[in-house]
């Protein structure tokens, strides 16, 4: 067993996935707050599926504190479309990483698992302990089926070898550096694109799939980094910990608030031929809120920063 000791600036860090949405926040809240040993590793450095050299980087390299954010993720059609690359790649990606982990006397890890490991027809709010009571959502089975292996393993390890390895479950995320693309992206970098393209274009409707009623929780990711950086320095246990900020809207408020964003005064044409998943996936954030952490960003700003943001990429 590895005594367990609050993390501090001075240990090496190394944040897998530091270019995706989750990562890069996390690298620079990290940063940002005076941590100043933060590995990364692109994809070309270090291919997280391939086991051999993952043992490789570990033993030359040996980071003390370990960030799994590393992940192949993507919105309901890409899920529904390949779970076969869902399901692979993140059992290599976070096999890889944990086990090597252990291997290499990582002193703390964090592992990312999502919202979506709850199931279908969980309680609202979402309790951690809803974890594995009932059948999962069809549309991201795959992905969830990995992330509670994740789980399950950080906790095995834990368990068996007494190691400080603890998990994290954020619910859905957006941000700078979110994925545009249609077809696989989640619906706010979705909606935001097709809005502001349906604005400039001076089109009439924007299309939204699905009937508007599903009902999901969005977190800034600056948010869940600072919340990331909390449980790093405060939390050693390894059973789950939700990461949300308590409140939800229907898809159907979302793709509203995001034309006001905007400033798009076309119509919403729903598509009702495309899945609606999960009909509500909001977190119980009491575990989180009594250790003393508070999203700071509404959905207003986070939005309003994330349109902005987008307008600025060289690409536009
Ligand atoms: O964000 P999203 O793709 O994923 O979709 P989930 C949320 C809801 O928005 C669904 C609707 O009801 C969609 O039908 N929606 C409306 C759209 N218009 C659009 C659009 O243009 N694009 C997209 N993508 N959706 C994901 C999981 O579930 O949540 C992942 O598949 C992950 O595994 C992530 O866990 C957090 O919230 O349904």
């Amino acid at each position: 067993m590895l005594p367990s000791r609050p993390v501090t600036k001075n240990q090496t860090i190394y944040v897998a996935g530091h270019r995706g949405l989750a990562g890069s926040a996390i690298v620079r809240e990290l940063e940002g707050q005076g941590y100043t040993r933060v590995i990364k590793r692109t994809r070309a450095e270090l291919d997280l599926r391939d086991r051999a050299a993952v043992q490789r980087f570990f033993g030359e390299v040996k980071p003390e504190v370990v960030v799994v954010a590393a992940a192949k993720v993507g919105g309901i059609q890409a899920n529904n479309d390949f779970p076969v690359e869902f399901l692979l790649e993140n059992l290599a990606i976070q096999n890889n990483l944990i086990e090597s982990a252990y291997e290499h006397d990582t002193a703390k890890l964090l592992f990312l698992g999502s919202s979506c490991i709850y199931p279908k027809f969980a309680p609202q709010p979402i309790p951690e302990s809803a974890l594995l009571t009932g059948v999962l959502e069809p549309t991201n089975e795959a992905y969830a089926l990995a992330k509670i292996t994740g789980i399950r393993l950080c906790q095995a390890y834990a368990r068996e070898y007494g190691r400080n390895f603890i998990n994290a479950m954020p619910t859905n995320l957006y941000g700078p550096g979110d994925n545009f693309d249609l077809n696989s992206s989640h619906v706010l970098p979705a909606l935001l694109r097709k809005v502001h393209e349906a604005k400039t274009s001076g089109a009439s409707e924007v299309g939204v799939w699905g009937t508007g009623t599903p009902r999901r929780e969005f977190l800034h990711v600056d948010d869940l980094a600072s919340a990331c950086r909390f449980l790093l320095e405060n939390y050693d246990s390894p059973e789950i910990i939700n990461v949300g900020c308590g409140e939800d809207v229907s898809i159907r408020e979302l793709a509203e608030q995001i034309c006001t964003v905007v400033g798009f005064k076309g119509r919403l044409a729903f598509d009702a031929t495309k899945p609606d998943g999960t009909p509500r996936k909001l977190l119980d954030v009491a575990k989180l809120n009594a250790l003393g952490w508070r999203p700071r960003i509404s959905l207003q700003e986070g939005l309003e920063k994330t349109y902005a943001w987008y307008c600025a990429q060289p690409a536009r």
